[in-house]
């Protein structure tokens, strides 16, 4: 087993590989940036190294820095959580000739996941369903032609992209032209690549992924689905675990197509297959993400599996130690990812100090957080300030307490997406688990509304049943002690803290 792991990441995820090294006996090595100096994965990590200025692309992104700092303090292995270095094939190969463990699959793997097209190729070899479409990257008159040849609506896709970026949807004839020429302009910019293939337009599809699990001794295995359709602008903003009406039958074929995903490539480590799912429950293979994904923690909820140390022991060597078979679901699990952004105002982003920060808990409720009271969110990452994950014996309880920890969550000094959390957990839709990808575009408005109109009146609503909630309790408490010792006067009857809370309540000062 690895001795010392270098963790290229920060936030949550650093955190999170950090806690399982320290659990396997594995010492931790963190890296950051100027404005990271006092952030909590150095804080956690048993050394830690500044690698650069704070905009990513001069330090978490600087492989040769990452890799020198791996050398001189004799880490054996790199972990790099999802995103910065994570399917960077380039990296991984890197890695491997400075005589250093990527702590995922090889590079090789990763560039060919990495470029749709050939994704789409392997797959369909494999035997995966894909989406009815191109398996070649086409000139326009080709796109044009075979648009025609399956039918509008079509997808057009950069084969360099993924994650929404360089996609154009087209319904009508007559928008084909500009959709290739912005695909492809977009497609370049971004990827400096303008390789574009076409697809057949899914209607109203369900994100449903599967978590896969390989070693290096010819076991591959999946930990069920995921439920991602809750997406606003291509971010996941809720994911559950198992996926709405996923039957064993469908959930099996599913899980057997990604397995199958991953054996053609000699995948090792853990992975997802990403799946389109439509209206009869066909499903298409979308994209293979090689790395630990942020909504991991809902399988583990949901399996008792530890991702991160299951990834860690098959990068090292070690065989998996369990067979498809001993993977049962239990319960119900749901993420709430929290950003720092304020969703009365578009989702802008909200960086600033935190003032107050009190994580809820209790049964069933997991906060995965790479950040403390008193520490600064910054504009240059992820506005991922925390993942709460909440389980329940079925998926009402796992809502109702998703609703309580929410409830109990405060965060003071920086906006945060807390509110429209608490929009969805009590959207008729979402209770009834019958939503697709159109969900918050469609159900609420692209994040503006829901049920409740307007940021200002919403607060104000919430201001004015707090007042009330707190002059109930408050007769209430009179009532009852006056009752028990005839005195008289304000108060709980001798509780400060309760006392202080529903002061501050009145001001409308927590929650
Ligand atoms: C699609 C699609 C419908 N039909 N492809 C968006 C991100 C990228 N990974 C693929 N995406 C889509 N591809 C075909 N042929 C609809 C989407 C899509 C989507 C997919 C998953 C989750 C959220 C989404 C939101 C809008 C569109």
């Amino acid at each position: 087993m690895f001795k010392k792991i270098l963790i290229a990441n920060r936030g949550e995820i650093a955190v999170r590989v950090m806690r399982a090294c320290h659990e396997m006996g594995i010492e931790t090595v963190a890296i950051y940036s100027d404005v990271d100096r006092e952030a909590l994965h150095v804080r956690m990590a048993d050394e830690a190294y500044h690698c650069g200025a704070p905009p990513a692309r001069d330090s978490y992104l600087v492989v040769e820095r990452v890799l020198d700092i791996a050398r001189k303090c004799g880490a054996d292995a790199i972990h790099p959580g999802y995103g910065f270095l994570a399917e960077n094939g380039d990296f991984a190969d890197s890695c491997q000739a400075a005589g250093i463990t990527f702590i995922g699959p090889s590079g090789d793997v990763m560039r060919a996941m990495g470029d749709k097209v050939t994704a789409r190729q392997t797959m369909q070899r494999a035997g995966v369903p894909i989406v009815p479409g191109t398996t070649e990257t086409l000139s326009d008159e080709q796109a044009t032609a075979f648009a025609q040849e399956i039918g509008l609506p079509v997808m057009v896709k950069a084969s360099a992209g993924g994650g929404g970026k360089g996609m154009r949807l087209v319904r009508e004839e007559k928008e084909l032209e500009q959709a290739l020429a912005r695909a492809r302009s977009e497609a370049q910019a971004s990827f400096g690549d303008d390789s574009l293939y076409v697809e057949k337009f899914v209607e109203q599809p369900r994100h449903i992924e599967i978590q896969l699990l390989a070693d290096t001794h010819g076991t591959t295995i999946h930990l069920c689905e995921r439920e991602c359709s809750i997406q606003r602008r291509h971010q996941k903003v809720v994911e559950e675990a198992p996926g709405n009406g996923i039957t064993p039958e469908l959930r099996e074929r599913m899980g057997a197509a990604a397995v199958a995903a991953a054996e053609a490539v000699g995948y090792v480590g853990a992975g997802t297959c990403e799946f389109l799912v439509d209206k009869h429950d066909e499903f298409f293979f979308l994209e293979m993400n090689t790395r630990v994904q942020v909504e991991h923690a809902i399988t583990e909820a949901i399996t008792g599996v530890d991702i991160v140390k299951a990834m860690i022991r098959a990068c090292a060597g070690e065989p998996l130690g369990i067979e498809q078979k001993d993977v049962q679901i239990t319960g119900h699990a749901i993420e709430a990812r929290i950003y720092a952004e304020d969703p009365d105002k578009n989702f802008v982003p909200s960086p600033g100090e935190i003032i107050v920060f009190r994580p809820p808990g209790g049964i069933g409720v997991r906060l995965d957080s790479g950040v403390y009271q008193g520490a600064t969110v910054s504009v240059y990452y992820d506005p991922m300030v925390a993942k709460l994950v909440c389980w329940g014996a079925n998926r009402e309880e796992a809502i109702e307490r998703t609703k309580r920890a929410l409830s109990e969550f405060v965060v003071k000094g920086i906006k945060t997406s807390i509110p429209f959390h608490q929009k969805v957990m009590r959207h008729p839709v979402f209770l009834q688990g019958r939503y697709d990808t159109g969900f918050i575009d469609e159900q609420m408005d692209g994040g503006k509304g829901g049920e409740t109109r307007g940021g200002e009146e919403d607060a104000e609503v919430l201001r004015v049943a707090q007042i009330m909630a707190a002059i109930a309790a408050y007769r209430r408490d009179k009532d009852r002690a006056a009752k028990a010792s005839g005195s008289v006067g304000g108060g709980s009857g001798g509780d400060p803290w309760r006392d202080f809370g529903r002061r501050a309540a009145l001001r409308g000062g927590l929650r």
